[in-house]
Order: C-alpha cells, then structure tokens, then sequence
C-alpha cells in the first residue's frame, strides 16, 4: 500500500538533538511524533530496568508490534536512538543527527547523567556507531547526516526536512 506522506526516522546519540527536532517538524508539518522512549515505558515494551545501564532493557518486538499500525498508514516522525530494528520499507528518510563533543558533553551533563553512561555516548558519537548502523541498514541515497550543535543548524536542519517532505509529497506515484 503506498503512503500519502513520508515516514523519517530521527536518529542518533542521545542528546544530538531528536526530540526537539521531532517537536517542531510535528508542530509545523502535522506529521506524528513517534517518542519511542515513551511508548517503550507506556506500553510495556520492556524487561525491566536495568540499574548497569540506567535504562529500559527494551524488547524490540514488542516495541514494533506497538508502532505497526501507525507506522504503516505513514507520516510518523520516529525518535529513537538506533534504526537497526526498524524494517526497511517502512522508512523513507533516516536523519542521522550529529554534535560535537564539547557540546554533546555539556547537555548529557545537564541531565545529570552517571559518568559511565555520559562516556559511553560521548564514545558512541566519536565513533559515528548510529551513522554506520544507518548506513548499513538502509540505501545511501535516504541517509542524511546533518549537524545539531546551534539553535541555527536546528532552524536549517528543520527548513530543510520540511522541503524534502514537499517533494516526497509531490513526487510521481509508481
Ligand atoms: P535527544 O532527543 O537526541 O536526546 P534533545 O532534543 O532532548 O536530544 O536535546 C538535548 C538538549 O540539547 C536539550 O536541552 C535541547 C538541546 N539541543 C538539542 N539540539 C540542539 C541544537 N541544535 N542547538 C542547541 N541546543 C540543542
């Protein structure tokens, strides 16, 4: 069945930015904001909580079967921090989000995240894990890395999407 509109993962380590890039591309395009966080904790899709971590050790099928309906009638927005779970032809647009360091360091800290957890992102993002995990699992020409280190790249990043979702929406149907 084709979609009427697009559905875009939002990707990458936490604190790149995904939320509040999902909330304004919801707020101006109408499309739904899919926070898988929420959904893993509202819905159960989980084993628990593990303290090692300091998060839901997620159960993946649970969490799809749990997004299925809405995802396949299209125009979700997905927040999450992988794209390896999702099948292929449900995404039309992986964004892969990226921030520097210094900055990265800097909002994990403010909230208040434990020393090894922060390490492990911040590794995480040097290491590009969620940009290679993207480029794996999905064709080329829909993985698009863009920058999330100001309020500016925010604003270009949100122009930019918004006018890849007009043309998805105008392009001829097969
Ligand atoms: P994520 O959903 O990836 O964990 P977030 O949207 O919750 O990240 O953002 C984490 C914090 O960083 C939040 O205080 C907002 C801020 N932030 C996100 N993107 C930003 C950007 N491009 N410029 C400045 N601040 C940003």
């Amino acid at each position: 069945m084709s979609r009427k509109n697009p559905n875009i993962i939002i990707t990458g380590t936490p604190g790149v930015g995904k939320t509040s890039h999902c909330h304004v591309l919801a707020e101006n395009t109408g499309l739904k904001h899919l926070l898988l966080n929420q959904l893993v904790k509202d819905k159960s899709c989980h084993e628990g909580w593990s303290e090692e971590f300091q998060s839901y050790i997620v159960d993946e099928d649970k969490l799809l079967d749990a997004m299925e309906n809405e995802v396949e009638q299209g125009g979700c927005i997905i927040d999450w921090h992988g794209c390896d779970l999702f099948p292929e032809r449900w995404i039309d647009l992986v964004i892969v989000l990226r921030t520097a360091t210094e900055q990265l360091y800097d909002r994990l800290k403010a909230r208040n995240y434990p020393e090894a957890k922060l390490q492990e992102n911040i590794d995480s993002e040097i290491m590009e894990v969620v940009l290679t995990e993207a480029r794996e699992c999905y064709a080329s020409e829909i993985v698009i890395e863009l920058q999330s280190n100001t309020t500016d790249d925010l604003d270009s990043n949100i122009e930019r999407i918004e006018s890849w979702i007009e043309n998805w929406k105008q392009r001829p149907s097969v």
